[in-house]
């Protein structure tokens, strides 16, 4: 058998482990995997170094499917590889429920699945974030640790998104060429020809973004391979077009858009096994292309067995130091350091905005957590980010823990996921609140992979002032919260900024967004709590001797309008509590005898929140009362606009007498 005979039989096993699983699931996408098994099979076979064995090594390179809807191209790779968690069973189970074989598997669901994204694009900017880390590690821990290319194989959706954009223009300025993307160039997406609505020059345009492009034969395994030996000595990153054709192999449906998304149909495949010399039945790969895969995949894991020798060789600090990293625990150094902060803000009552406050607890955090990355999409005297001490990365120097991510809010959010999924180090970064909707596809899938991402999202409210409406986020809060997963986390003090930072720390299994304020706040925790008291979501800060006959719930800025509003209320002899409420995900796991104490029992429950009433109702009931915003903002000092939308305390004051008038006479009828 020649060279190119056992390619293009390896690469013939990917194909129709795809196909077959795809029939037999009769649902999912063939396409891909068919048109892209050559440049997969010469990726793995020659070039990625992993270990099915231990797919968590830590130098392995990333392989990121950023077209994620050609999910059985890399299961049918991990399966023939030698990965345990995708047996033939699993393959057989394809798009099932439980399955580890998802539809789209994105992270998590088995050893060997870096990521893949479902929303087009999104692997691309993961990709980013992924060789951007690995340039940081090994700024850290040296040559010998850290030392791994990123390959994403993207498609045509990919790269028309317009978050495309953002993470290739990011990575050809940073100069990443440890990341080689290659494009399956098939010139099909679901309704037909790329042609009916691009006519872009991809090459050219990554050129212009700084990026080495070679343009080749996608079903030459020759071709793949000196482009993919010349993009890894490339001092940029670079995008390898490979032309190929969707559903390579089928009679009928090859080049065609009818091969992107659903099963070929048995006689279709059966045409497809004879125009290819396949006569296996499904899930069956004869015995000498079954070991020639395994052999790859011992291949690719030798350079772990290298790699262990040199670790070992590290001195005993340097090797716990990257395993702690990798395990993605935090050094003990931060308790410590919380505890010192809030002692010290206990004493000093400081009237801040949590923006700064978030900057005051970051200089403690930075200091003592070594792993945490900063950055800013081109606010950071604004979103206070960047702490003394913290260095930008820059394209000849990555010993920096500080990115600036330039206008690129969505590629900034997607790399922060792909730093995450890196390992070895914690990325925070920010923009405006109401900028999260140009994040929000990325926040949704940090949330949906479970991963620790922590957004600093700051100028939170009409509180922002000046700049008006289309900066001051109404509802934005309110849609956060929508998200499953992810912590929204709106601080109303400096301590409360510290215990709340410290929470997003902590949150290994999702992420979390920090809601902070333009405008300077005064201190309320004035004594020192050892206990982290946002931890349970909400607490109440103001009590009241008799029995409560009104409780007001508040978060962030409106805290302090609730307490004043509880001032005037018990100067007027009505029996009054305020609850703090930095977050509603976490009050909602505390124990339902914790959560009544809280609601408590008063007849008048009153929400201050200067965005929308939407989910306020689990505090409040069905007939609580809001102070808040139902329309837009507008441009204005932040001082009349509170007045000017009513979010204050004398509204919060007389809704709640009204209120109490009305139910007294009730009860008198
Ligand atoms: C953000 C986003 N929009 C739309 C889709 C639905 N979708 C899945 S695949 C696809 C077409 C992709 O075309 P291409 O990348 O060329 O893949 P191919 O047809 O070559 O498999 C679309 C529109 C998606 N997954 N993500």
């Amino acid at each position: 058998m020649t060279d190119l005979d056992k390619h293009n039989r390896m690469a013939n096993a990917v194909r129709f482990l795809s196909i077959d699983a795809v029939q037999k699931a009769n649902s999912g996408h063939p396409g891909l995997p068919m048109g892209a098994a050559d440049i997969a099979t010469v990726l793995f076979t020659r070039f990625l170094r992993f270990d099915p064995t231990e797919p968590k090594w830590a130098d392995r390179d990333r392989f990121v499917l950023s077209a994620g809807h050609g999910s059985m191209l890399l299961y049918s790779l991990l399966h023939l590889t030698g990965y345990e968690d995708f047996t033939l069973e699993e393959l057989k189970n394809f798009r099932q429920l439980g399955a580890r074989t998802a539809g789209h598997p994105e992270y998590g669901h088995g050893g060997g699945i870096e990521t893949t994204t479902g929303p087009l694009g999104q692997g691309l900017a993961n990709a980013v974030g992924m060789a951007m880390t690995e340039r940081m590690l090994q700024a850290e821990f040296g040559k010998d640790l850290v030392n791994h290319h990123t390959y994403a194989l993207v498609g045509d959706g990919c790269l028309m998104e317009g978050i495309s954009q953002e993470a290739i223009s990011l990575a050809g300025h940073l100069k990443l060429n440890k990341l080689i993307v290659l494009w399956d160039d098939n010139g099909i997406s679901i309704d037909g020809s790329i042609s009916l609505s691009d006519s872009t020059d991809q090459l050219a345009r990554f050129k212009a973004c700084g990026w080495e492009t070679v343009s080749i034969d996608g079903h030459n395994p020759t071709q793949i391979a000196s482009a993919i030996e010349a993009a890894r000595k490339s001092d940029r990153p670079t995008l390898i077009a490979c032309k190929t054709t969707i559903g390579y192999g089928s009679p009928n449906k090859a080049g065609k858009n009818s091969a992107h998304g659903s099963p070929l149909g048995t006689d279709e495949i059966k045409i497809t096994r004879e125009a290819l010399g396949w006569t296996d039945e499904p899930f069956e790969i004869p015995a000498d292309i079954r070991d020639a895969w395994r052999i790859a995949g011992l291949r690719a894991a030798q350079a772990n067995t290298e790699w262990a020798k040199r670790f070992e060789a590290a001195d005993a600090v340097t090797r716990a130091e990257f395993e702690r990293r990798q395990r993605g625990d935090l050094p003990s150094a931060l308790g410590d350091a919380i505890r010192a902060l809030k002692t010290k803000l206990a004493e000093e009552k400081p009237s801040l905005a949590t923006r700064k406050a978030s900057e005051v607890a970051l200089e403690a955090i930075n200091a003592a957590v070594p792993e945490t990355i900063g950055g800013s999409a081109d606010l950071t005297g604004s979103n206070n980010t960047r702490t003394k001490d913290m260095k930008a990365i820059t394209p000849d120097d990555f010993s920096g823990r500080f990115v600036h991510w330039g206008i690129r809010e969505h590629g900034m959010a997607a790399a922060m996921n792909g730093m995450a999924l890196h390992g070895g180090v914690i990325p925070y970064s920010g923009t405006f609140l109401v900028f999260t909707d140009y994040c929000r596809p990325a926040i949704r899938l940090s949330a949906l992979m479970g991963i620790r991402v922590i957004y600093v999202m700051t100028h939170d409210s009409i509180g922002l002032g000046e700049d008006g409406p289309t900066h001051q986020p109404v509802e934005h809060l309110a849609a956060l919260r929508a998200i499953p997963n992810l912590l929204v986390l709106r601080p109303a003090d400096a301590t409360e900024t510290a215990e709340c930072w410290q929470i997003a720390l902590e949150n290994r299994n999702g992420p979390s967004v920090l809601a902070l304020t333009r405008q300077n706040l005064a201190a309320f925790r004035t004594t020192l709590e050892a206990k982290n008291l946002c931890a349970n979501g909400a607490y109440e800060v103001c009590s009241c001797d008799d029995e409560a006959k009104v409780t007001l719930f508040a978060t962030g800025s409106e805290v302090e309008i609730a307490m004043a509003a509880h001032a005037q209320l018990t100067e007027d002899g009505i029996p009054t509590r305020v609850v703090s409420v930095p977050s509603f995900e976490l009050f909602k796991k505390q124990s339902d005898d914790y959560r009544s104490s809280i609601i408590g029992t008063a007849p008048v429950k009153i929400a201050v929140e200067a965005g929308i009433e939407m989910g306020w109702s689990r505090f409040i009931g069905d007939d609580g009362l809001f102070v808040g915003m139902d329309s837009f903002g507008a441009s204005g000092p932040y001082k009349e606009l509170y007045e000017h939308f009513g979010i204050t305390a004398e509204v919060a004051v007389s809704k709640a007498k009204a209120r109490l008038e009305a139910l007294e006479k009730t009860t008198e009828e």
